[in-house]
């Protein structure tokens, strides 16, 4: 059961690591690539300049066919009727944030062990982040790597859909998907790549060869 993440590739935004391109131009970008979900992250923007951008998304996204992801950010999820919102162990709880939303919308949950795994399917979770696969110097509060121990404990034990995160690149890609990962969600090697088409092109043929 992957249907909330039926996808290769898991785009999320982040426009200090964009070489000086705006969110906007490159969301663009990716969803001319092919992008099907992508999660609005900025965490150093202010709310009204997060909302602006989102309602620009939400317009993108739709015209694409892409599901659109808010995170951190219930309320503005909300305001632009995204399709979901993900949050992290120490944000709202997944119940709370679910008596927002409703039960149409798509909620994430970033876990990091197995117990994580199995409270996010308790709690109603309808996807998990499984990471830090690798170090990254995307994410500040970042935990120690969970390498593929904890990867493939998902992928052998549940069903719930996930995702693979943090510090896959375009030369690590294959042996994450070698490890299980159905979907896997980039940060910079994406939002940085000088041609951002031709990266996802590269990183889905990689991907796509190593199935
Ligand atoms: N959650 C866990 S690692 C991470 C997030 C948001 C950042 C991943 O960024 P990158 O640049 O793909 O390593
Ligand atoms: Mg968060």
């Amino acid at each position: 059961m992957q249907a909330v993440l039926n996808t290769d590739i898991y785009a999320l935004t982040d426009e200090g690591l964009s070489a000086g391109r705006s969110t906007i131009a490159v969301a663009e970008a990716m969803l001319m690539a092919g992008i099907k979900v992508l999660q609005y992250r900025e965490k150093d923007k202010k709310a009204g300049a997060m909302l602006a951008e989102c309602i620009e998304l939400r317009r993108m996204t739709r015209d694409a066919g892409c599901t659109f992801i808010v995170n951190d950010h219930v309320d503005i999820a909300m305001l632009v009727d995204a399709d979901g919102v993900h949050v992290g162990q120490e944000d709202l709880p997944v119940e709370d944030v679910r008596r927002l939303v409703g039960p149409d919308k798509i909620i994430g949950l970033s876990t990091h062990s197995p117990e994580q795994c199995r409270d996010a399917i308790v709690r109603g979770a309808d996807y998990i982040g499984v990471g830090p696969i690798f170090a990254t110097r995307t994410k500040k509060d970042v935990c120690a790597p969970v390498g593929y121990e904890y990867l493939e404990y998902v992928v052998k034990n549940h069903d719930i859909p996930h995702v693979a995160i943090g510090g896959i690149k375009l030369h690590n890609v294959a042996d994450v998907v070698r490890h299980g990962a159905r979907c896997c969600a980039l940060v910079s090697e994406i939002v940085g790549a000088d041609d951002i088409g031709a990266m996802v092109h590269r990183l889905r043929r990689t991907m796509a060869e190593t199935r």
